[in-house]
C-alpha cells in the first residue's frame, strides 16, 4: 500500500543566534526532497511553508530570551499544524528552520499520539540536548529549549501550554557532545537515555538504536525523529550555525536512517538547523536530503533485514 507523506516548511530562525535558517525549506525544495521521496514510491504532498497568523517582531530589546514572542507564536502555529498532519498522513516531515521548531512539531504530533491512546517516543539526533528552560539558558537562544518544552518542564509560562507532554523516559538522545551544566543535571535526574559521542565510539550506533527501537515496538509507540544538522560532523555538514567537532560520520548517519526505515516505526520527522547561507556548494542540504531518502526506503541492495 502506498504510504503518504506531507511536507511543511517551518522557516523559523528567531531561535538561533545567527540568521539563515529562514532559507532552509527553500534549500530542501531546491535539492529536490519532495521529488526524491515520491520516486521512492511515497505519496508526497508539499503543503508549503507555515507562518504564524500574528508574528510579533523579532528583537524586542528587553528580551533576555532572544525573540521570545515570535518563537512562542511559531510554537503555537507549528503545534497546530503538526497535530493535523500526524492525523492526516503516515509520516509528516517538518523542514526547518532552527531547532526551536521542535517545541511545536513534537508537542503537536504527541497530541495526536495521545488522541490515539499511544505513547510518543522521540529520537533526538543532535550535538546538543536542547534541554534548557527559559530560566537556565545561558545564551538566551531558544533553539536550546525545545526538549524541555515538549517534556513539560516548568518555566514556559510565556509559551502556549504543552498539551501532551512526552515522558522524558521515552526520549533517546544520540550524538550529544556539547552539554551545559543545567542540562547535565537534568539528563541524570530525568532519566533520559543519552548516548554521547563516547558511547557511540565504544558501542557503535546500531546496538543502542536497535535497543531503543525494540522498546518503541514493545510499547506500540509512535516515533518522532528530530535530526539537527550538527549531529553530523562539520567536515561533511558545514551548513549549521553551531558546529561541534567530532560528530556522526556519513556512514553512521545513513545506517541510523536505514535501520529506522526497516523498523517501520517512524511516524514523523524534523530536519532542523540547516543554514544554507553557511553551506558549501549545497553539500549539506544534499546530504540531509539523502539521509531523508534512506529513512524513506532508499537502499543500496535489497536484503532480508536482520540476516546479514
Ligand atoms: N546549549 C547552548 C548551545 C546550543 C544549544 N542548541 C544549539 N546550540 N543549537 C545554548 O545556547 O543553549
Ligand atoms: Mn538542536
Ligand atoms: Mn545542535
Amino acid at each position: 500500500m502506498t504510504r503518504s507523506c506531507r511536507i511543511l516548511g517551518a522557516p523559523i530562525q528567531e531561535g538561533a543566534s545567527q540568521p539563515g535558517c529562514v532559507m532552509g525549506p527553500a534549500a530542501f525544495r531546491t535539492a529536490g526532497l519532495p521529488e526524491t521521496l515520491a520516486e521512492l514510491g511515497w505519496d508526497v504532498t508539499d503543503l508549503g511553508d507555515a507562518r504564524p497568523r500574528d508574528l510579533p517582531p523579532a528583537g524586542e530589546p528587553d528580551d533576555r530570551l532572544r525573540n521570545l514572542a515570535p518563537v512562542a507564536a511559531w510554537t503555537e502555529a507549528l503545534a497546530a499544524s503538526a497535530h493535523e498532519m500526524a492525523r492526516d498522513c503516515d509520516l509528516p516531515i517538518f523542514l526547518g528552520g532552527d531547532h526551536s521548531m521542535s517545541a511545536g512539531t513534537v508537542s503537536g504530533v504527541a497530541r495526536h499520539a495521545a488522541d490515539l491512546g499511544r505513547r510518543q517516543f522521540v529520537l533526538w539526533l543532535d550535538a546538543h540536548p536542547d534541554l534548557h528552560s527559559p530560566g537556565t539558558t545561558v545564551s538566551g537562544n531558544l533553539h536550546g529549549v525545545p526538549v524541555a518544552y515538549f517534556t513539560g518542564r516548568p518555566g514556559f509560562e510565556r509559551f502556549p501550554p504543552c498539551l501532551a507532554p512526552v515522558d522524558p523516559r521515552d526520549l533517546c538522545m544520540m550524538g550529544i557532545r556539547s552539554v551545559d551544566m543545567a542540562e547535565r543535571r537534568l539528563i541524570a535526574d530525568a532519566g533520559i537515555v543519552t548516548h554521547d559521542m563516547r558511547a557511540l565510539d565504544e558501542n557503535g550506533v546500531a546496538r543502542p538504536l536497535a535497543a531503543f527501537l525494540e522498546r518503541v515496538a514493545q510499547a506500540n509507540g509512535r516515533l518522532h525523529v528530530s535530526l539537527d544538522v550538527d549531529f553530523l560532523d562539520p567536515a561533511i555538514a558545514p551548513a549549521v550555525g553551531t558546529t561541534v567537532p567530532g560528530g556522526a560520520t556519513f556512514r553512521e548517519a545513513h545506517l541510523i536512517m536505514e535501520m529506522l526505515h526497516d523498523s517501520g516505526l517512524v511516524t514523523s520527522l524534523d530536519l532542523a538547523e540547516l543554514n544554507p547561507f553557511l553551506d558549501e556548494r549545497a553539500r549539506t542540504v544534499r546530504l540531509m536530503t539523502d539521509l531523508a531518502a534512506s529513512l524513506f526506503g532508499r537502499r543500496v541492495l535489497d536484503r532480508a533485514t536482520g540476516t546479514l
